[in-house]
């Protein structure tokens, strides 16, 4: 059985970081829509910098839940037939323990130097302006993908669509693309696990609703029974 799960900031709101749209559409204090831009960030870097800096800092605060481990606990099942595409770019799948995740926008611990390409994992502040380790200029960015920017991967993902049986799509709004054309690109049955009916709800051959926390657990309990 292969399976694609595509995750959004609804499974990671039960670890207590903010989705984006319901944190009334703004997020410490900014519109996602008007800073996650590369306009916004050639012409205010530093407001966009501190913008990755703060949820760069809240990641040390927060712990995965219950659905990041239930989907560790089908990796183990499935091996490599289990691929995880996360829009989000926290690192919450990764300390739950998933192996096999795919951030197609990206990961806030990750910087990118804008002078010689190269990437940098990043724990730390980048709106100080650090010097790149590799080339030693101060042109670091957050390695996020930007709305009008191309989406990391999206002829793995799009391969691993058509070829699975099963894409669930978990806590996302499904109103940012290409993401929320997955239902459209899977070739196999769909299900959606969402807190209320998604955008995009109709296309699911499924869409249940409810908490991440309680909806993964038990999907994955009934598919391992
Ligand atoms: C691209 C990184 C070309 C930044 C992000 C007009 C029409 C259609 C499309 C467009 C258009 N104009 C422009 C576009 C394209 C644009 C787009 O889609 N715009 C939309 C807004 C109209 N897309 C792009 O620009 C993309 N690039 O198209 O390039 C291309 C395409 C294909 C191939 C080659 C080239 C790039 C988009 C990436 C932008 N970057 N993130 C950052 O994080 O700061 S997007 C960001 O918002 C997230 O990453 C995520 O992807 C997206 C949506 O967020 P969600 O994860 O869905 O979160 P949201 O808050 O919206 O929803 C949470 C859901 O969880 C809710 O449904 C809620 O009910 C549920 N929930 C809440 N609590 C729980 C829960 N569920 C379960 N349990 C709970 N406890």
């Amino acid at each position: 059985m292969r399976i694609v799960v595509l995750t959004g900031a609804g499974i990671s709101a039960e670890s207590g970081l903010t989705t984006f749209r319901d944190s009334g559409g703004l997020w410490e204090g900014h519109d996602p829509m008007q800073v996650a831009t590369p306009e916004a960030y050639a012409d205010d870097p530093g407001l966009v910098q501190r913008f990755y800096d703060a949820r760069r800092a809240a990641l040390s605060r927060v712990e995965p839940n219950a659905a990041h481990h239930a989907l560790v606990r089908l990796e183990d099942a499935l091996g490599d037939d289990l691929l995880v595409v996360t829009q989000n770019v926290d690192d919450l799948h990764e300390r739950a323990g998933s192996r096999r995740v795919h951030h197609i926008h990206g990961r806030l611990q990750s910087a990118w130097c804008t002078r010689c390409g190269e990437r940098h994992e990043w724990y730390g502040a980048l709106a100080d302006g650090p010097a790149c380790p590799s080339c030693g200029v101060a042109d670091l960015r957050p390695d996020i993908v930007w709305f009008g920017e191309i989406p990391y991967g999206m002829d793995l993902v799009e391969q691993a669509l058509e070829e699975c049986d099963l894409f669930v799509s978990i806590g996302t709004s499904g109103v940012v693309y290409p993401a929320a054309a997955f239902v459209h690109w899977a070739r196999g049955a769909t299900l959606e696990l969402n807190l209320e009916p998604s955008a995009g709800a109709t296309d699911f051959a499924e869409s249940r609703q409810g908490p991440a926390t309680r909806l993964v657990p038990a999907w994955v309990d009934e598919l391992l029974a």
